[in-house]
């Protein structure tokens, strides 16, 4: 049996629909395949509670195999409380938009925060939604901190068609996956960004193999003719994944070159004395509420069972 590379664009009850990667930037004329992972686990690969995500490259057969996964170039991950491992919700991607609210679920940079450190080596750009509600000026400040600190912010309503296009410009060409609470906007949005045709031809294929329309409850990656967007389930809370605590600060920026200062080495910026992160913050040049986001995250990798790290080495 002949062997492919192909894409996972969608993976559900253990069905990954992978597509040939020569078409991948073309998914809507793409001819996918629907495959099941070879055996009971797939090699080379410890997650075996979720070895794949959309986004991974595999190695597959046309009769509906897949042999192997190839190594990610970064990955999205957080952690399962209620199974106690780390979750790969996608991989390979150009971007992360995290995707925010002024309002409705209300404005909360905390998540931000959380979901820049799940980005693995994938940049992240914050998308504020909702801007037709209102936002606080502290909020307002607090959004436009991500661009000072060197991400890439986008205001915009999903409502607004102005926004949607200046959108559409800034994706061409990449792979994207939104992430975000529940109710601020990603699928909205997604649809908005595919056009009519799209969302039409996505309700199409949702009732065809996976019943009802597309409602967000797995990860799916869709073409949007110029750009390919992953629209990922709602999540009522993000957990940073679990690892070792130094690595959370590198999703701090503002404590980057502070660092080799600290007296201890490596310092976790919190209760060490001649800590140079906490000599900023009583300068003011560190955002309090962004020292508190990660204080937070921190604790709570503290916090979770060790039974779980001697599980997992
Ligand atoms: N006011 C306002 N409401 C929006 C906007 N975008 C989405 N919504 C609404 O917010 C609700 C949740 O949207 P949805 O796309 O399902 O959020 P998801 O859970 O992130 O996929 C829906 O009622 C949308 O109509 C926006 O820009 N402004
Ligand atoms: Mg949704
Ligand atoms: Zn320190």
């Amino acid at each position: 049996m002949s062997e492919r590379i192909g894409v996972i664009t969608r993976g559900i009850n253990n069905i990954y629909t992978v597509v040939p990667v020569e078409q991948a930037q073309e998914l809507s004329t793409a001819t996918p395949v629907f495959c099941r992972i070879k055996g009971k686990v797939l090699q080379d690969v410890e997650d075996s509670y979720n070895p794949l995500a959309v986004g991974d490259r595999v190695i597959y057969t046309h009769d509906g195999m897949v042999l192997s996964r190839l190594e990610r170039r970064n990955s999205f991950a957080r952690w399962n409380a209620k199974r106690q491992v780390n979750q790969t919700l996608v991989a390979n991607m150009d971007r992360i938009l995290c995707i925010t609210s002024t309002n409705d679920p209300p404005f909360r940079p905390r998540f931000i925060d959380r979901a820049i450190a799940c980005s693995h080596k994938i940049p992240v750009m914050i998308v504020l939604n909702k801007c037709d509600l209102a936002l606080t000026g502290e909020e307002e400040q607090r959004f436009r901190l991500y661009g000072e600190l060197g991400y890439e912010i986008f205001a915009m309503s999903a409502f607004d068609q102005a926004g949607i296009i200046a959108l559409r410009a800034r994706l061409a060409g990449l792979t994207v996956a939104l992430i975000g609470q529940s109710g601020v906007g990603k699928s909205t949005i997604t649809n908005a960004l595919l056009g009519e045709d799209e969302m039409q031809r996505t309700g199409e294929i949702s009732s065809k193999f996976h019943r009802g329309r597309h409602t967000t409850n797995h990860a799916i990656m869709l073409d949007a003719r110029t750009f390919r967007v992953v629209d990922t389930p709602g999540m009522r809370e993000l957990l940073v994944p679990h690892e070792d605590p130094h690595v959370l600060a590198d999703s701090f920026p503002e404590f980057r070159n502070l660092a080799q200062k600290c007296s201890f080495q490596p310092c976790l910026h919190d209760h060490e004395p001649g800590c140079a992160v906490k000599d900023a913050l009583e300068k003011g040049m560190i955002h309090p509420d962004r020292y508190e986001s990660y204080l937070r995250m921190i604790a709570s990798i503290e916090d979770r069972p060790e039974s779980w790290e001697s599980d997992r080495r």
